[in-house]
């Protein structure tokens, strides 16, 4: 970070010396200087920049906020994404496996476009659902689940009490502006034992939380970029949607949905 240009005695100094040098003009003033915040003062008798720190963090510390339990067994991680470049790593699965907008067995398309990555993928024709090991646009094998979805996946499961999460499918939803999902329940698992995992990316999205039976009531909840929920247990079988993004809503959401689907 440098300051070139916009104060000539400032030079090329970084960010770092350039605070030092103005804490030090501070404290020689009446200007009585900000009192240095512990972690700084920590920092400084280590010799650490904070940038540098901050690069070196483990992801789990800069996760600060709390679980918290929506319904039994459902976790929201709020935020525990954020340490993760997962759009580059959206868009790297995209390159080979496209977004498509599957069809449903009533015959509709659906509003929200989809692809996979890992051993298998999530698809929809008009004659069903299956998990499939290929691309059935292209035959090939899904694009390898990327390592940091992967990671960010089993730790989010291990945080909340799912120590052998073992994910094998990842789906991507993208959400356009009026696109949003019915209430549905996720039952094409082999092993529904095992929770599902998933994470919210760029764009906000208001989610619908209901009942075991379709006519329960539902909740909303707006999921943000980077939360992550846990759904497993009791929960499993819930219905669950998304309703449609506003209209005039530019930015698209994404979902990345893990489950341990054979
Ligand atoms: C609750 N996707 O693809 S994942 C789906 O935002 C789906 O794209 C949503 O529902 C989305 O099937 C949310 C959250 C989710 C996934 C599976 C669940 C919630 C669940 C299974 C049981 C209960
Ligand atoms: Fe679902």
């Amino acid at each position: 970070m440098a300051f070139a240009g916009r104060n000539s005695h400032h030079g090329n100094r970084d960010f770092w010396s350039f605070r030092s040098s103005m804490t030090a003009r501070l404290s020689s003033s009446r200007l009585r200087p900000l009192p240095q915040p512990q972690c700084l003062q920590i920092l400084a008798s280590h010799r650490i920049k904070p940038k540098t720190l901050f690069e070196n963090v483990p992801h789990q510390m800069l996760f600060s906020s709390v679980p918290l339990q929506l319904a039994p067994d459902i976790w929201l991680l709020a935020g525990f994404a954020a340490g993760y470049d997962l759009l580059e790593s959206i868009h790297a699965v995209a390159g080979s496996a496209g977004f498509r907008h599957c069809v449903v067995p009533g015959g509709k398309r659906m509003s929200v476009a989809m692809t996979n990555c890992g051993q298998l993928g999530w698809v929809s024709s008009s004659s069903g659902y299956a998990y499939l090991p290929y691309d059935p646009l292209t035959q090939l094998a899904w694009p390898a689940m990327p390592a940091i979805f992967k990671k960010l996946a089993i730790e989010a499961a291990k945080t909340v009490g799912w120590p052998n999460f073992k994910p094998d499918s990842c789906l991507i939803n993208r959400y356009e502006a009026g696109a949003g999902m019915g209430l549905h329940q996720d039952r094409d698992e082999r092993d529904l034992s095992a929770p599902i995992v998933s994470v919210s990316v760029n764009a906000s999205a208001k989610f619908m939380i209901g009942g075991l039976r379709r006519d329960e009531p539902v909740k909303s909840i707006e999921l943000h970029d980077s939360d992550v929920m846990v759904w497993g247990g009791r929960s499993r079988l819930i219905f669950h949607g998304v309703r449609p993004l506003p209209k005039n809503q530019s930015a698209l959401r994404y979902n990345l949905t893990f489950r341990q689907a054979g």
